[in-house]
């Protein structure tokens, strides 16, 4: 039976590869931080048959602690301060959880179990300003936030940790990838979770940002199978995950929107508040190296999607209404 550590177990993309590597026999170890209020809502489902180890991203020694308990085939490091927006209010913070963070969780693993494989979670945010489109693994990189510069350090000690310990650490460079367990703050899941509110009489805006930014979108249940592939290969190399296809944040609306029968014009408002002082104009991948290489294929498309999160959202906020709970906009 293979063994698996996975950092940010609790996020998004934790919880579906958690699913995945549990569907093919692993026995997985989930590392998660303390909080003050625990957070299980995305693993509730498979909470038990997960090993949780106790680690924070900042703290080597509890890294390493966590690769001696779980003693890993693969490790897969996913736990970063994801929210490219909170980058910006917090640039040390996001430096530490997601640059240098990258350091000490290979260090944990050199030092413990070098012979495990690594992979790092990277972003497209890393190419940033447009330099040339689709964006392939050769694409010069031009990070535009602190989360973006971040990640490119994350990146480069990951590369780099191959080449001077020959550890098999693998980068793959995720474009936006979204679902029913994407966090409320995030550009997609805001709508979604936004349509539902307005289409059962409990909101009636939805303040919104910059509709113009294009950004490539695939489901993160199709984008966790690719990690574990990478993970499978005789070689270690960096891949590059997107679907070639590329949406404003306007057309996403539009078809959440109407999947329920409403016009978003009569609903968004736009906010200055939500405008970025440097944003990533266009994110388009070409994917054509992990299709060849690894086999990769998409399996959702794009409209598919929006139309599962908003109606993902629909029945969540319907339960917690017939619960009566508070109903807050997060
Ligand atoms: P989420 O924000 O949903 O999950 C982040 C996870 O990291 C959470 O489990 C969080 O724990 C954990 N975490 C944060 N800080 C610490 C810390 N100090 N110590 C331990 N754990 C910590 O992100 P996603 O699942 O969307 O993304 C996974 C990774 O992939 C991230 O690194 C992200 O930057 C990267 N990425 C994501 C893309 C996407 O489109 N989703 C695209 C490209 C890259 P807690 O629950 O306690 O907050
Ligand atoms: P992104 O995702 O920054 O691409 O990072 P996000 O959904 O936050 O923004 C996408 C685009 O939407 C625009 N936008 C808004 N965004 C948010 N959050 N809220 C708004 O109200 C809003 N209005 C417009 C943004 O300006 C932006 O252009 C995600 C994260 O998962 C990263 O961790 C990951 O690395 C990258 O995707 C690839």
């Amino acid at each position: 039976m293979k063994r698996a550590l996975i950092t940010g177990v609790t996020g998004q993309d934790g919880s579906y590869l958690a699913e995945l590597l549990l569907s093919k026999g692993y026995q997985v170890y989930g590392m998660r931080r303390r909080t003050s209020t625990p957070n299980y809502e995305n693993v509730i489902h498979i909470k038990d048959q997960i090993n949780w180890v106790s680690g924070d991203l900042n703290d080597l020694a509890s890294l390493i602690e966590a690769v001696r308990v779980s003693d890993p085939d693969e490790v897969y490091n996913l736990a970063a301060q994801s929210f490219v927006a909170a980058s910006w209010p917090q640039p040390i913070a996001t430096g530490q959880m997601t640059a240098i963070a990258v350091t000490n969780m290979l260090e944990a693993v050199r030092i413990m179990k070098p012979m495990a494989k690594f992979y790092q979670a990277s972003s497209s945010e890393m190419f940033g300003k447009v330099v040339e489109t689709p964006q392939k693994e050769s694409t010069p990189f031009y990070p535009r936030s602190p989360y973006g510069v971040a990640k490119l350090y994350g990146h480069w000690i990951t590369v780099n940790y191959r080449e001077s310990y020959n550890m098999f650490a693998c980068s793959g460079i995720l474009f936006n990838h979204e679902s029913p367990r994407r966090g409320l703050e995030f550009v997609t899941r805001k709508v979604t979770d936004g349509v539902a509110r307005i289409k059962l009489g409990l909101a009636n805006e939805l303040r919104l940002g910059n509709l113009d930014a294009q950004r490539d979108w695939g489901f993160a249940g199709d984008y966790v199978a690719a990690m574990w592939l990478m993970l499978q290969q005789d070689t270690p190399d960096d891949y590059v995950i997107s679907t070639g296809e590329t949406h404003t944040v306007q057309e996403f609306v539009e078809i959440a929107f109407s999947s329920v029968g409403l016009n978003w014009r009569d609903y968004v408002v736009m906010d200055e508040q939500f405008m970025r002082p440097a944003e990533v104009d266009l994110l388009l991948g070409d994917c054509t190296k992990a299709k060849e290489e690894l086999g990769w294929e998409l399996k959702v498309s794009f409209e598919e999607l929006v139309k599962m999160m908003v109606q993902s959202d629909l029945k969540r906020m319907e339960a917690i209404q017939s619960q009566g709970k508070a109903l807050q906009w997060i």
